[in-house]
């Protein structure tokens, strides 16, 4: 591995003996920067690469009886459907528990089932399940609930159903605090005991599994629809694109591309999405965060009822709401993260004494605070903690890299806190604010326990070097091998030794850089997005310099050209 300085980046670029990059390549016909790319991922063994190309079913996906509880709940399920109980489905308001909500009316609502669903309101309820949910589902004469994407922490509300004599199914998939709920079946795969291969899957993984394990009981194919909800919350949820979720999310981008439902027909039209296939970085970028704002509907019940398709009518008109809500969270999430940089820019949070970002306002809305932390995250390589406050109490949303485990942390501080729950790169918690200058304390201890130097450097992982002649279409296309890209498998990143410019830079929006760059006899655009500081760099610049960037395919018009997009550059040594 060779390391390059670049202004903003550490570049740790991989290097495979070329006979082993070449064999790869004339194996599959690939070109050579797509077989090192393949190798720099890890896939080095034979099956190792069969098995990351060609996903399958049978190699990837287990059956869902091996999850603890499984057949439990699937049976009590079942029961309930026979006897004409009233289920309710407990879900969350986030876009991995809308669609876990609405996969499973979809399931459960043609095989007869008396089935509603509550989503908590973000400001009103906040995060999970509550043991008033439980006495209200009582009171109107609910003998199951059943939770998706929540519940491994509900300890109360499981006390409650008990006591009330109701059953509570929890399906989840967030890390437990240890000690499990008192529930009548408890299905997560990341619960002690839970001999399920993959635990990576998403809250509507889970209950999708539970789901197919029902249908295959019952003798029936699960409708189409579900795997569209399904690969929505995968996508949305950011988990690892790895093993089952791939085979999964890549399942579902075929069905989408061939036939798109209404509903997602108009998230599509909503983000301008007008080319003929989707991958799951449009639904990341465009599709996900319009479900997201289904969150912040007067009446995110409403939400459910547009991925459903209920009718034509009404998914138009959810849609036309969703583009507003989703246009006006982008203008509130800058503005929060304008005010944090502030706070970085003016030495309020001085990045040199300090490991990880923590911010607390009253101003910031609870509902973009866990997105703003995530780009931080991004800007400045650390962990961030970012809160809204609210009659003395502080909720908020943390998001980690790799190097520190955020969940971790909360659990060693969980005496200040009075909840916590999530995963190890991505948490929520709540506290009295009389408690947050302690915390941070706490946290800036951990960090620097566990935290190097090098951990909070920023750093590229460079697959491969390439010339600007390999830049081509054939590159594009072999890309799609590596695809969906997400969460532990992101686009390629390629490395441009010394190219020239060829005309002057042009600085788009204050903001973006424009500028056509030659090297090794071709000429390709290439594009810097938020890195005006870079124009100043580019314009003094009569040297050839090194890039690292993505590939992309630009569809402007009805031309389709091949360019780049860069990340950051280097003085070429
Ligand atoms: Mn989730």
């Amino acid at each position: 591995m060779r390391e390059i300085q670049g202004v903003k980046y550490g570049w740790h670029l991989h290097a495979f003996p070329p006979q082993q990059v070449l064999a790869l390549a004339a194996q599959y016909a690939l070109a050579p920067a797509i077989a090192q790319a393949i190798l720099a991922r890890g896939h080095i063994s034979p099956q190792a690469i069969e098995k990351y190309l060609f996903s399958s079913f049978a190699e990837d996906v287990a059956h869902p009886s091996l999850l603890y509880d499984a057949d439990k709940a699937v049976e009590r399920l079942l029961r309930a459907i026979e006897k004409k109980e009233k289920i309710l489905i407990a879900g969350d308001y986030d876009v991995d528990g809308i669609t876990a909500s609405a996969l499973m009316i979809l399931c459960l609502q043609p095989l007869g089932a008396y089935i509603n669903f509550f989503l908590p309101n973000r400001v009103k309820d906040g995060y999970g399940l509550s043991a008033k949910t439980i006495e209200r589902a009582v009171q109107s004469g609910y003998r199951l609930v059943v939770t998706v994407d929540n519940g491994i922490t509900s300890f109360g509300p499981a006390q409650r159903a008990r006591e009330l004599g109701i059953d509570l199914i929890i399906t989840d998939h967030h890390r437990s605090h240890g000690t499990l709920p008192d529930a009548f079946a408890i299905v997560n795969p990341n619960q002690e005991g839970c001999s399920y291969p993959y635990k990576a899957l998403a809250g509507v993984g889970v209950i999708f599994k539970v789901m197919s394990l029902l249908y295959e009981k019952v003798g029936r194919q699960l409708p189409a629809k579900a795997y569209e909800l399904l690969l929505l919350g995968t996508v949305a949820d950011v988990v690892p694109l790895t093993g089952e979720n791939r085979y999964w999310v890549r399942h579902g981008l075929t069905q989408i591309n061939q036939h798109s439902s209404l509903s997602f027909n108009v998230l599509k039209t909503n983000g301008k999405l007008s080319k003929s296939r989707i991958s799951s970085t449009d639904i990341g970028f465009s599709i996900a965060p319009q479900i997201n704002a289904l969150g912040r509907l007067e009446d995110p019940r409403q939400g459910v009822q547009f991925l459903l398709d209920a009718n034509v009518g009404q998914v138009e008109r959810i849609g036309k709401t969703l583009f507003e809500l989703n246009q006006a969270r982008k203008e509130i999430e800058r503005g929060v993260l304008k005010d944090v940089i502030a706070q970085v820019e003016s030495g309020a949070i001085d990045l040199k004494s300090e490991r990880i970002i923590m911010a607390a306002s009253d101003s910031w809305p609870p509902g973009v605070i866990g997105l703003v932390a995530g780009r931080l995250v991004g800007m400045y390589g650390r962990p961030a903690i970012l809160l809204h406050t609210k009659n003395g109490i502080a909720k908020g949303s943390c998001r980690s890299i790799p190097a520190f485990n955020m969940f971790d942390a909360l659990q060693a501080s969980s005496d200040l806190l009075t909840t916590f729950g999530g995963h190890p790169q991505a948490a929520g918690l709540s506290l009295p604010v009389s408690s947050l200058q302690q915390l941070k304390e706490r946290m800036e201890g951990r960090a620097a326990e566990f935290l190097t130097e090098k951990d909070l450097k920023q750093k590229l992982m460079v697959e491969s070097e390439i010339t600007l002649s390999e830049c081509t279409q054939k590159l594009v296309d072999d890309m799609r091998h590596l695809e969906p890209f997400g969460c532990q498998n992101p686009e390629p990143l390629f490395y441009v030794r010394g190219a020239v410019l060829v005309e002057k830079p042009t600085l788009l929006k204050e903001a973006h850089i424009k500028l056509k760059l030659f090297h090794d006899g071709a000429t390709r655009s290439a594009i810097f997005f938020n890195r005006p500081e870079l124009y100043a760099w580019f314009a003094e610049r009569d040297e050839p310099f090194d890039v690292v960037g993505q590939v992309k395919e630009n569809h402007w018009q009805d031309t389709v050209s091949i360019e780049l997009t860069g990340l950051d550059v280097a003085p070429t040594s």
